[in-house]
């Protein structure tokens, strides 16, 4: 028997999710959100959270015996990645056969783990992507809801031009200047009055500190300290932590079921149980949400899902690369790990391309300028339910991510040319990997708004069942995903709330 626990279920607790959660929790529904990773609250013996990207320990990565970041190797050698023991850590590598998709793992989602970068992309391009959503209306009411929310602010420019942390920028920048293209500051949800107490030694270090893609200590305004704190502030909202969704079905009433494994610390099911709710809502990402949802297809469980639930998938066009500096272009020892500048050439019609200006800090000068570039690849890929492992396969090929490669190097040789610079070959693990093209850092799509759902998140073919995460984007926004996805998720709430849970 379900346990009707509350009205309304959240499934995950990223940016979707909490927006969702938020929005409930003050309309006076109660509200239960069911997350699969930890809640980040407790120190460890080392006095910390989390720990730092230059020594990561059981706390860096999900349930694996050896670390997978994104930089195989420096100067060709293993000195990255490290033995761990198995824990839920707060960073995943989920692997598709040529795609891996990295994903935050706790209270927060994506916001633990990710580079702060607050981006509102171009209302051109989301007008192109969204066709059917107002942008006047996005534009004027939700994505300054969003920032406002986030925290979203800007580094002093007076403090970047003379800071040593952003060097490693200030170089970046230059190059791409000396080929002719513009560079554009990048708004952050890391507190810079926070950063500049750091530099000047009376703040512990956290961004200055190497710490970013296993979780900040200090300065990070992730969604625990925003949307999810409020959420809590209004009574009507519980967050469930080491529970992971497994299927979702309907009962004969109408209302929802979930089937929820709970898992300790070695990630072994200590409990299975059932959650019934009126209302339920999907923010466990665009891996996350599209998986329950093709599983439930596939199974039967939702069968009016259709057939547009698990197409629309694309990487935001991610592609990771770096250069090689001449001896006098020195990068610099100490980096922010918070980006603050992009390389905009979107507007080129030919090739368009965002390039964020990466940090790399290793604490020695090692001339290298690293790149998220985002490219505007058209390539969409499906995930369909594969029940001998009772899980979601992306059918992205090694030929779609060529064309985002193709993409970044025509805008980066032009680069290298203006400045008679070179590629690092040292850094993806085989000296024939100049382009890392085999990972994103921004899933997008699976449940894709407008053809899955409605205009606003509702599922097809089911009332009171909705979706709030990135997986609402088709694929592409042109910049870093988490504003936008928050964006439309005020967006969704607000119409849910006042149309749908009307007495
Ligand atoms: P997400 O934040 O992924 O949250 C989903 C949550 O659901 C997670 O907490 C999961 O653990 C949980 N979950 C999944 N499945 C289940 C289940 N079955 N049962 C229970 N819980 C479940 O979703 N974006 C930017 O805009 N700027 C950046 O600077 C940036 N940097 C990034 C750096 C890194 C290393 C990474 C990994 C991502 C970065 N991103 C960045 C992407 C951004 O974090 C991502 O688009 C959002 O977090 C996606 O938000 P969602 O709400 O879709």
């Amino acid at each position: 028997e379900a346990v009707d626990n509350a009205p309304a279920v959240v499934i995950g607790s990223g940016y979707g999710a909490a927006v969702a959660a938020l929005r409930l929790g003050q309309a006076g529904i109660r509200t239960l959100v069911i997350e699969m990773g930890r809640l980040w609250d407790t120190a460890g013996p080392d006095g910390k959270v989390f720990c730092a990207t230059n020594a990561p320990d059981q706390r860096s990565m999900w349930f694996r015996t050896r670390t997978e970041a994104p930089l195989a190797t420096f100067l060709w050698l293993d000195v990255v990645n490290r033995d761990i023991t198995a824990y839920p850590g707060v960073l995943d590598r989920v692997r598709f056969a040529n795609m891996s998709v990295y994903v935050g793992r706790g209270v927060g989602g994506g916001s633990l783990v990710n580079g702060s970068m607050a981006v509102t992309p171009l209302q051109s391009y989301f007008a192109e992507q969204f066709p059917t959503v107002n942008s006047t209306e996005m534009y004027g009411t939700y994505f300054p809801r969003a920032r406002s929310m986030l925290g979203v602010n800007t580094v002093d420019p007076a403090w970047f031009e003379s800071t040593e942390w952003y060097r490693f920028t200030r170089i970046s920048r230059k190059h791409a200047e000396n080929a002719g293209l513009k560079t554009t500051f990048v708004p952050s949800v890391y507190d810079f009055a926070y950063m500049q107490r750091e530099a000047a030694g009376t703040a512990t270090k956290s961004a200055l500190g190497a710490e970013v893609i296993y979780g900040n200590n200090h300065g990070k305004r992730s969604l625990d300290k925003t949307y999810l704190a409020s959420a809590l502030g209004t009574g009507n909202v519980t967050i469930h932590t080491m529970e992971r969704a497994r299927g979702i079905r309907r009962a004969g009433d109408g209302t929802y079921v979930v089937t929820v494994d709970r898992i300790d610390d070695t990630g072994r099911v200590v409990e299975t149980k059932e959650y019934g709710c009126t209302y339920l809502f999907l923010g466990a990402g665009s891996v996350g949400t599209t998986e329950l949802l093709v599983r439930a297809r596939e199974k039967g469980t939702l069968p009016a899902l259709n057939a547009s639930v698990g197409g629309g998938w694309g990487p935001n066009g991610n592609v990771m690369l770096g250069r090689a500096n001449h001896l006098w272009d020195t990068v610099g020892a100490n980096q922010s790990t918070m980006p603050v500048m992009g390389i905009d050439d979107w507007s080129n019609t030919d090739n368009p391309v965002f390039a964020e200006i990466a940090p790399l800090p290793t604490g020695l000068e090692h001339w290298v300028s690293l790149y998220l570039a985002i490219t505007k690849n058209p390539q969409r890929a499906s995930f369909t339910y594969d029940s001998a492992t009772d899980s979601a396969k992306l059918g992205w090929s090694a030929a779609q991510s060529a064309v985002s490669v193709s993409m970044a190097k025509k805008l980066f040789d032009r680069i290298n040319s203006a400045n008679s610079t070179i590629y690092r070959y040292d850094l993806f693990g085989s000296s024939s990997k100049i382009f890392a093209d085999d990972f994103t850092y921004h899933p997008l799509g699976g449940c894709v708004l407008g053809k899955a759902t409605d205009d606003y998140g509702r599922v097809k073919g089911y009332s009171k069942l909705y979706v709030t995460d990135g997986s609402l984007v088709p694929g592409s926004i042109g910049v870093n995903p988490f504003v936008t996805i928050t964006a439309l998720a005020e967006r969704t709430m607000a119409r849910v709330l006042a149309e749908d849970t009307a007495p």
